[in-house]
């Protein structure tokens, strides 16, 4: 075992999911998320495994992520792997109902919270070099336009963008960097999406066979394992029973 990845997100979902499987390869794992009670139990679980240090991070605010990286203890310093996974969609209603105050959390999240953990980490990343790995979780929604998707596609397709920008810049530093975009996967999103609507969330998934946290952390896992020459730009992954719809088309009668 001599391989760190650092998660944002490790709390729910493809994050938590994530470090259960790093961790099932023998990976040091530092975990971060808003969560710490979460955290604490994350590491309860895979300490017995690997080495594992915890910090209760807002990626939001980007002092905060400065410091958390700055006090990374010694172990955790040499850097194979950035998963930036936190993120979040709100308001499912169509973006004249939607409330400004959710539109700036989605870019906070998603757009400055991951710059910001990015800006952080890229030193350790370059320092490690070849075979190192910057994995951004985009989405089909920054790909393909929905109706409700508004600001929440948007930040996805700036991930995208960003992930092919920053490959240009890091050519020649062994530094890899994938967009991968999931399209419908059962977490703890469509909960907070909906702002706590369990039914709501029950509702979209059901029948359906949705993507799970574990389908999504292999992807991660296979990403960040192929053989250092080789980079995967961007890897969008759907349910096999989740499809693209037709345009819709505002028609007079008669
Ligand atoms: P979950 O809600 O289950 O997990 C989201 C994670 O993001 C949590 O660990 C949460 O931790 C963390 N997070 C949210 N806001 C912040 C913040 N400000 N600072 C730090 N951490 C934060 O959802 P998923 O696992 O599904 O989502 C993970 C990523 O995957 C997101 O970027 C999402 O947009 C993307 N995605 C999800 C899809 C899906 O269908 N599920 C499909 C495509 C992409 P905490 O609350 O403890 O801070
Ligand atoms: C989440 C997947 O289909 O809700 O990014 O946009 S979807």
């Amino acid at each position: 075992m001599d391989k760190t990845i650092f998660i944002t997100g490790a709390t729910s979902g493809f994050g938590r999911a994530a470090a259960r499987r790093f961790a099932a390869a023998g990976w040091a794992l530092a975990l971060t998320g808003r969560r710490t009670e979460r955290l604490q139990a994350l590491r309860e679980e895979l300490a017995p495994l690997v080495p594992v240090h915890i910090a209760t991070l807002d990626v939001r605010d980007a002092e905060a992520v400065k410091s958390v990286v700055e006090n990374l203890p010694e172990a955790f310093r040499d850097l194979h792997v950035l998963l930036n996974n936190a993120g979040l969609a709100l308001a499912p209603h169509p973006a004249q109902d939607v409330a400004l105050e959710d539109w700036h959390t989605m870019i906070d999240t998603n757009v400055t919270g991951l710059v910001n953990v990015t800006h952080a980490l890229l030193p350790a990343l370059i320092a490690t070099g070849r075979g190192a790995s910057i994995i951004n979780i985009g989405s089909v929604a920054g790909e393909w336009p929905y109706p409700v998707g508004h600001v929440y596609g948007a930040t996805k397709a700036f991930v995208r963008q960003f992930s092919y920008n920053l490959r240009c810049d890091l050519v020649g530093t062994g530094v890899r960097v994938t967009d991968i975009a999931p399209g419908m996967a059962e977490t703890e999103f469509t909960l907070v999406r909906t702002k706590g609507n369990q039914a709501a969330s029950d509702r979209l998934y059901r029948g359906a066979e949705p993507l799970t946290a574990e389908d999504i952390a292999e992807q991660i896992f296979y990403v960040a394992t192929l053989p250092a020459h080789i980079n995967i730009n961007r890897l969008e992954v759907m349910p096999t029973r989740q499809v693209w719809s037709g345009f819709a088309v505002d028609r007079d009668e008669n």
